[in-house]
């Protein structure tokens, strides 16, 4: 990890996994973003799942088990038990302390449902020996999905169509491409709680890595890119400076950007071609009135 990170901030165009945005306070800035006005994918996926969870529920039939990508504190997934009433809960995610703590009391509250946390990075190969034969719905809300790139999604798409084995599906959300003012001030609060969120990434570093990063020497800066069809997320050198860590120092100078997260809008026809492109035999879709956000439920 610490190699990944010091090769990351060595490159040519210096950048950071946005995996290392979820330390604790992390996890708990993104959740703070979640109650924007300004960051309408959170509501207006919930607006959609409440609208035609039944008819999701028809469409997925029976979940055996459960299978939550980057869960965090669980809330989306267990919002689905009462209408797939899974068998097993299986929740993954890179943060394992914040994970433990939403299953622990999820546990008290289903009994019945058979709850376990798995520590999981998306950008490696999944594999589940003891779930085989089972029938397997995955599901991956949030538009998180666009954090990968159109080809590593389709990877990753690929390795969950092996993984069902013909019995399961992957249910998801993405945020669908729209009017670049609103995207741009979904990821430009004017709280700033984004830039504290993009900008504690360096305080997270300064404690894996010993980096003397100075946040009072960087600012945020959020962008979409029209052409890539994705907003970029990036911090911004505010002046010539020197970054030191146990071995190692990389200059910036003033202006310099360090990335740290693209996250890719896309249309309904592109999104549904990639999961049909990956191997999913059939592709249901449910948008809001304003097609500000899509969830598919893709059957393998
Ligand atoms: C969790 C990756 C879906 O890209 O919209 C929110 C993270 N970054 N504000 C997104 C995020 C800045 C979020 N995802």
């Amino acid at each position: 990890m610490i190699d990944e990170i010091i090769a990351g901030l060595l490159q040519e165009q210096p950048s950071i996994s946005p995996k290392f945005f979820y330390d604790e306070i992390g996890s708990h800035l993104f959740e703070a973003i979640t109650f924007l006005e300004e960051y309408y994918p959170t509501r207006t996926e919930k607006q959609i799942m409440m609208q035609y969870g039944e008819a999701m529920a028809l469409v997925i039939g029976k979940c055996d088990v459960l299978l939550d990508l980057g869960a965090g504190n669980c809330e989306k997934g267990s919002a689905l038990f009462n209408s797939l009433m899974p068998k097993e809960y299986r929740a993954l995610d890179i943060s394992k302390e914040f994970l433990e703590q939403a299953i622990a009391s999820l546990q008290k509250e289903f009994p019945q449902i058979q709850m376990q946390a798995q520590t999981c990075d998306l950008q490696e190969e999944m594999v589940f020996p003891d779930l085989v034969g089972r029938k397997k719905i995955f599901f991956y809300p949030g538009s998180s999905i666009g954090n990968f790139d159109p080809d590593a999604a389709l990877g990753l798409f690929k390795n969950i169509v092996k993984v069902c084995e013909g019995n399961g599906g992957l249910l998801i959300g993405v945020d669908l491409v729209k009017e670049h003012k609103v995207l741009s001030r979904a990821y430009n609060d004017a709280l700033g709680i984004t830039e504290a969120f993009n900008k504690n990434i360096l305080l997270h570093l300064n404690r894996l890595v010993k980096t003397d990063f100075d946040l009072e020497h960087w600012e945020h800066y959020a962008i979409f890119n029209e052409q890539l069809a994705r907003i970029e997320m990036h911090l911004r050198s505010t002046q010539s400076q020197v970054v030191s860590w146990p071995g190692g120092q990389k200059h910036f100078d003033g202006g310099a950007l360090i990335h740290t997260e693209n996250s890719y809008k896309y249309t309904q026809e592109k999104f549904e071609s990639l999961l049909v492109g990956a191997g999913f035999k059939n592709v249901c879709s449910w948008t809001d009135p304003n097609r500000y956000f899509l969830v598919a439920y893709a059957s393998a």
